[in-house]
């Protein structure tokens, strides 16, 4: 069989469970979008392609960002500078609430327009594949409009978008007061109408989010409509959401600052990820470490994302996300780049098709200009993209 592009001299960093981070000197082959050879001998290929040494990894994984959303909270954050709290700022119907003003306000094309330079920043580090939720329209036509804007980036750019359906992120001002009401609309309303808009279903459980009886709720109709879930979980108190999750089967629970052991032991039962956000914990000033010597021992796997939204974590880079890793959490180069590769496609249930360099996988790659793999978690602010390649198509590196 010919392929239809061999790289050659390379170093490939498969990220497979036997030998994640020992780059092996070797070729790797596509052919239909597909890993088709992996190994130290070529294989016949119309094309080849000299990488000159270089490292190649799987393409990055983004597996939870909220980039899908419209103007930006800067002031919110002078505010903050001057004392105020994440969840002051948001009783005070600041926060989620005025991001879902503009995002209602804002067309669909806006929308794109609006999140499209985000992407453009993943993708020139290597992203070939990102998770983006709604959650900041709360009504059934403004979630909808949101996740049409995240289906439509990825038709414009080379990469792969996840949505997920966040309807229960906030409380939206006409529900004021009626918590269990704005529920029944999420479960009654806006979820059935998704019409294969959303891959799995989200919700925010927390004192300024939803409680764990409603999470229930959602979680209940998501399974009504064959959705997986995932969970905003222990970001700012412990309300025993990762466990709830668990439950249900959920992909991953996320934030997880606040998580127990016995949390910690539901997930590595059900085989949920535990999905790290070291840019919110960053910015928002947090000090309580997630439990990462209790996921460690348990062997929870552990994803790494951005969280990239307005409020919490207005970032868009997920090398700085695994240095903010390995500094604030202490996790090790090789945990840190399977967070961004096999562990965040386990987080968006998508092991079988990306996240390692394997046969049969999709050919997502990112080739690197490092001499070692630490050097991708070691350095801040410097990209060492060389080049991207998507479903066996070389892209160039974008600014
Ligand atoms: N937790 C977060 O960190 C983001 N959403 C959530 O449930 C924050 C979203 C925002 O502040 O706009
Ligand atoms: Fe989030």
């Amino acid at each position: 069989m010919r392929a239809d592009t061999l790289w050659t001299n390379a170093r490939l960093l498969t990220m497979t469970p036997c030998r994640p981070v020992s780059a092996e000197r070797g070729t790797i082959a596509a052919r239909d979008g597909h890993i088709v050879h992996i190994g130290p001998d070529a294989v016949d290929a119309a094309r080849t392609i000299d990488c000159g040494g270089r490292l190649i990894t799987p393409g990055l994984i983004d597996c939870h960002t909220h980039l899908v959303h419209a103007g930006n909270r800067a002031a919110e954050f002078e505010l903050r500078l001057k004392g105020a709290s994440y969840e002051e700022i948001a009783r005070a119907g600041g926060g989620i609430v005025s991001t879902m003003r503009q995002t209602r306000e804002a067309s669909e094309a806006e929308l794109v327009e609006q999140a499209l330079p985000r992407l453009d920043a993943l993708i020139g580090e290597g992203v070939t594949t990102v998770e983006i939720k709604s959650g900041y329209g709360l009504d059934p036509g403004s979630e909808r409009k949101m996740l049409r804007a995240a289906r439509a980036l990825g038709e414009q750019r080379p990469v792969r978008v996840a949505t997920t359906f966040l309807g229960a992120h906030a409380l939206p001002p006409e529900f004021a007061g009626r918590a269990d009401a704005y529920i029944d609309a999420v479960c009654d309303d806006m979820l059935p109408a998704l019409g294969g808009l959303a891959d799995a279903v989200d919700a925010f459980c927390e004192g300024i989010g939803f409680s764990p009886a409603q999470v229930e709720r959602v979680f209940d109709a998501a399974r009504n409509q064959g959705l997986p879930v995932k969970l905003h979980a222990e970001q700012l108190s412990n309300l025993h959401g990762a466990a709830l999750a668990a439950r249900y089967g959920a992909l991953s629970a996320d934030h997880l600052e606040h998580l127990d052991e016995v949390g910690v032991a539901a997930m590595a039962a059900s085989g949920t990820v535990a999905t790290l956000l070291p840019g919110a914990y960053y910015f928002t000033r947090e000090t309580k470490l997630p439990p990462i010597d209790a996921l460690r021992a348990a062997g929870v796997p552990i994803a790494l994302a951005t969280d990239s939204n307005p409020g919490t974590s207005p970032m868009t880079s997920l090398l700085l996300v695994m240095n903010m890793a390995a500094t604030l959490f202490r996790m090790t180069v090789e945990e840190c780049l399977l967070g961004v590769t096999r562990n965040a496609a386990a987080a968006l249930g998508l092991s079988g098709e990306i996240g390692t360099l394997e046969i049969g996988k999709a050919c997502d790659l990112a080739i690197w200009n490092v001499s070692e793999p630490a050097e991708l978690v070691y350095r801040i602010g410097f990209n060492p993209l060389h080049a991207r390649v998507f479903g066996g198509e070389a892209t160039v590196r974008q600014a």
